[in-house]
């Protein structure tokens, strides 16, 4: 990582406050394109903060998720520059992701993929960028490499969860990614029951996805069965709270139909305090009941393993404190949040002190049993409108989006007083602060996640994109210094000090131990076995070895490419023409595509990522015969 000259930083300082004085002299107001009521001092000390002088790097890595563009994308802070795109549920053509044959089997039917909250793994609560956990709305979470940027693995469709939401929010040690059901569904998936049964005969599910802690291979933990709500988003408890994972729950009236009326007639719903520590024991003693392929644990018969804590009505997200004290979570119509304290939701538990149903009997759903909200509430904060996510500083402030209000509301834990407030344009969905969600927050930085931009940027047509705005949080007052945009649609983001990713350039040689890997091109060649044709590829600029190579109509073809540069930057790519080939070759990187020679014919195929001044000549023909 490079160091920031000081002579560099002091330069790029003064370049920008000359800047702010010439635009002064000529236009006393407020300089072209500053928003209305700006002054030139406004606008030139925000770029000073932002300003990332050409060659400097930004300090903050921020990782968001991409939607149901099924990407993930990595932007710079806080420039807010876009640094890259790393494809994990869909193709993406540049990188060749979703051609090759590994990533092509890596996503198998599904070509899409809807994914909303990264995780970035963590150690003692704290990220440590190792890798990076993306959810889909189809069942699956997948895992990021940090050490290349690369998605290495996709689990699921995982059985009986049906509409991954809740997820991918990992254990403080990375012990577990998690998943949970927004869409209730009947069990196993696959069976096929009405509508007007959904009360009895559908059901939600809560699942730990176990994380090796050497290689982070995800594998199958736990799954809880639970009543079929709709889960909506969590978050692991840590510190005090830790052993506990926390999932907000709305139509808790198990209603169908227009859920906008049919699920609002209660005036609460639940946050399920879900004990992780428990299930990882139940399901290692077997308990449990095969539904789908799974082991399915039943809290009824299993005291103690879940809790519902009453909330606000329809909450969406749920938020632990740094120190793992405060639960936060609010229902996203009202205007306050509410902050459940750790210690007397413990007490509760142990002294069964739970809601009271018409008859005075404890209340349970589905069997587990709903903790006094009375009991267990430390305050409610008058946050304002329509607040959705909560984020945290390393000072004890907090800073909670509100989608209604359109703004951020900064807010203390333990006096619980709003301090601040800034508007967002608009509408603002999650909010991200620098290392906001671990053990020891750093301040400095918020990203408002927008979901609408109109009129902040160029016009480009009815398809707009997605509004981010950057505010500075290291004094008492927030303060919005740059807007960015991003393709559709970030949901969460997660921002990590840039000196925690060590990541690689260029594959070791000495790595590359692919069966297939030719590192000399004097080894390159066609060999056949039956109708079997293997061609083994070498690209270093700027040939592609073999020139040529012929198969004969209806052989399958499969074509080993390495690339031996060891040079930082050296891509090469592999198009073929009319066969919908195209794959990209990392420096050291061996990658294969397989395809059946259908089509008779003589077809060019060339590098397609520009690798030196002979890049066009990189180039040579398959023969179909
Ligand atoms: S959710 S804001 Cu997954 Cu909050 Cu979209
Ligand atoms: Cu290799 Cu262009």
């Amino acid at each position: 990582m490079k160091i920031e000259g000081k002579g560099k930083v002091l330069a790029s300082v003064a370049g920008i406050v000359a800047l702010g004085l010439l635009a002064g002299r000529c236009a006393p107001s407020a300089p072209k394109g500053a928003r209305k009521g700006a002054t030139v001092s406004d606008a030139a000390q925000a770029a000073m903060k932002v300003y990332v002088a050409p060659g400097d790097l930004d300090e903050y890595y921020m990782f968001a998720s991409g939607g149901h563009s099924g990407q993930m994308y990595v932007y710079g802070l806080p420039s807010g520059r876009h640094l890259s795109t790393i494809p994990v549920f869909t193709p993406y053509p540049a990188t060749g992701y979703g051609f090759d044959d590994d990533s092509k089997k890596m996503l198998g039917e599904l070509t899409w993929g809807d994914t909303h909250h990264p995780a970035l793994s963590e150690t003692n609560g704290d990220y440590d960028g190792r890798w990076l956990f993306i959810n889909d709305m189809n069942g699956r979470i997948a895992r990021i490499d940090l050490r290349d940027f690369k998605t290495k693995q996709i689990i699921g469709p995982v059985p009986n969860v049906s509409g991954n939401h809740g997820s991918s929010f990992v254990t403080p040690g990375t012990e577990y990614s998690v998943m949970a059901s927004r869409f209730s569904i009947p069990i196993p998936k696959g069976t096929a029951v009405e509508v007007a049964k959904y009360a009895t005969d559908y059901k939600g599910v809560v699942t730990g996805i176990k994380v090796d802690p050497k290689s982070g291979e995800m594998s199958m933990g736990w799954q809880i069965l639970m009543p079929p709500f709709d889960y909506d988003l969590g978050d692991a408890g840590k510190l005090v709270s830790n052993g506990w994972v926390f999932f907000t729950s709305y139509n808790t009236e198990k209603a169908t139909g227009k859920l906008e009326i049919t699920s609002a007639q209660k005036d609460r719903d639940y946050i399920a305090a879900v004990d992780w520590k428990l299930a990882e024991q139940l399901a290692a003693k077997g308990e449990g009941q095969i539904i789908g392929g799974i082991k399915v644990i039943d809290p009824a018969k299993n005291p103690g393993l879940v809790y519902f804590m009453p909330c606000g009505k329809s909450p969406h997200g749920v938020d632990v404190s740094p120190d793992g004290k405060y639960v936060i979570g609010s229902g996203k119509l009202v205007g306050l949040t509410t902050a459940y304290n750790w210690e007397k939701v413990q007490t509760a538990i142990r002294n069964k002190d739970f809601t009271l149903d018409d008859k005075g009997a404890p209340l349970t759903e589905d069997g587990i049993p709903v903790l006094k909200y009375e009991s267990i509430k430390d305050a409610e904060v008058p946050v304002g409108l329509g607040p959705l996510h909560t984020q945290f500083g390393p000072d004890g402030y907090a800073y909670t989006s509100l989608f209604v209000d359109s703004a951020i509301a900064k807010w203390k834990l333990g006096t619980w007083e709003v301090v601040d407030k800034v508007p967002m344009s608009y509408s603002i969905g999650h909010l991200a602060a620098a290392e906001g969600d671990t053990v020891s927050p750093d301040g400095k930085w918020v990203v408002g996640l927008n979901k609408l931009s109109h009129g902040r940027h160029l016009t480009v047509g009815p398809s707009q994109p997605e509004s981010s705005q950057l505010l500075d949080i290291s004094e008492e007052k927030m303060k919005l210094v740059l807007d960015f945009f991003t393709e559709p649609e970030p949901h969460y983001a997660q921002i990590i000090k840039a000196d925690k990713i060590k990541a690689i350039e260029v594959y070791p040689k000495e790595e590359n131990h692919h069966p297939l890997a030719t590192w000399d091109v004097k080894d390159a060649g066609v060999t056949r076995n039956g109708n079997k044709v293997t061609v083994k590829m070498v690209e270093v600029r700027s040939t592609i070895t073999p020139t040529d190579f012929e198969v004969k109509e209806g052989d399958e073809v499969t074509i080993a490419v390495t690339n031996i540069e060891q040079t930082t930057d050296e891509l090469h790519g592999l198009g073929i023409l009319d066969y919908n080939i195209n794959i990209v070759i990392d420096p050291g990187e061996t990658k294969t595509v397989t395809f059946k020679a259908k089509k008779k014919g003589v077809f060019p195929y060339y590098c397609t990522n520009f690798c030196s001044a002979l890049h066009q000549e990189m180039q040579g023909y398959l023969i179909v015969r």
